[in-house]
């Protein structure tokens, strides 16, 4: 709790504008057939071979799921719904002899063995399941849960570590989703990556200030659709290969999943990006100055269980227009 007090004191101070982050501009080398089209919620790579993936019980009438997939040709190898009934899956990271798959409204996280039989699960300290990635380097987890914070879980009791918010270019960065952790991104260390919700931007974040290092793009990877602004079929997934340095990426309900290289371009992004990030604070000024502070908590608390509370914040669905069933994280 004192620890969370201390993150919570920082977080009234103005917001440090470090350096502009790096664009990338995504290449495809080979694209593969996403097969069934899921609800992509995790992907990661298994081994030289395979990726394994975690799909959320989207839309009504289905059921989550992990799989594993041959990186070959796209084919499902293995899948199972074990452990995940009644749960919407989110993202996926390994432990050290299986993997991890949390959940999105559950507070528990669910231990699978390496041929993705159950092993346990685990009480999860977020209130809510998105984002989760391993640092086999540190051995701890990077979790997210749609809000602007970064969380560092403990490798194996995954108790809260640290809790700050991800900022670019002075802005923070609201809903983080499906992450990875690339031991070293270019020669420049270690990276977390992930999805920004409601957009088609990757950003690369600096594990140790959480301040963002870089940035592509998958506008135009794969069909598009009008939703995406309200959380439907976004681009949600990404694994990376160290073998050749390359990422596998996919969305929600895409047909395809894309392998892609990323090559220096300047600022290419920077202008797009920041004026993403500005919109998405001037939704949160806009809910304030209407009187709804209490929706969006300032800082982080703990309740009773020692779960952080922070409600998600989703100043966009003030203005979506039918949203009585908005798709999940
Ligand atoms: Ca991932």
């Amino acid at each position: 709790m004192k620890q969370l007090f201390i993150f919570a004191l920082g977080l009234a101070s103005p917001l440090h504008v470090a350096a502009d982050p790096a664009s990338y501009d995504a290449q495809i080398i080979r694209s593969l057939p996403h097969e069934g089209a899921p609800f992509t919620q995790g992907l990661e790579l298994v081994d030289h071979s395979r990726l394994i993936e975690t799909s959320g019980a989207y839309p009504e009438g289905t059921e989550s799921f992990i799989r594993m997939i041959d990186l070959k040709d796209g084919s499902v190898l293995q899948t199972t719904k074990s452990g995940l009934a009644g749960r919407f899956a989110e993202d996926v990271a390994p432990t050290a002899t299986g993997w991890l798959v949390a959940t999105y409204h559950d507070g528990k996280a669910v231990r699978f063995n390496a041929d993705l039989s159950v092993e346990s699960e685990v009480d999860y300290p977020i209130e809510e399941g998105w984002g989760l990635c391993r640092d086999s380097q540190e051995d701890r987890y990077f979790a997210t849960n749609g809000t602007e914070f970064l969380m560092e879980l403990d490798s194996e009791t995954l108790a809260l570590k640290r809790v700050a918010p991800v900022t670019c270019m002075g802005y923070k960065v609201p809903g983080l989703n499906e992450l990875e952790f690339v031991a070293d991104f270019n020669g420049k260390g270690p990276t977390v990556f992930g999805n920004l919700y409601k957009t088609r931007f990757v950003l690369g974040i600096d594990p140790s200030t959480f301040e963002c290092t870089s940035v592509f793009d998958l506008e135009g990877f794969g069909e598009q659709d009008p939703q995406e602004e309200y959380g439907f079929h976004v681009a949600n997934g990404i694994a990376y290969l160290p073998g050749s340095k390359t990422f596998l990426v996919t969305g929600k309900n895409w047909q395809n999943m894309f392998e892609i290289s990323l090559e220096a371009a300047g600022n290419t992004h920077r202008e797009k990006l920041r004026k993403k990030l500005r919109h998405f604070a001037s939704q949160t000024a806009s809910f304030l100055a209407t009187g709804m502070r209490s929706q969006i908590p300032a800082l982080p608390s703990t309740d009773v269980r020692g779960k952080l509370r922070v409600t998600r914040r989703e100043p966009e669905r003030a203005i979506a227009p039918d949203e009585s069933h908005s798709p999940e994280a």
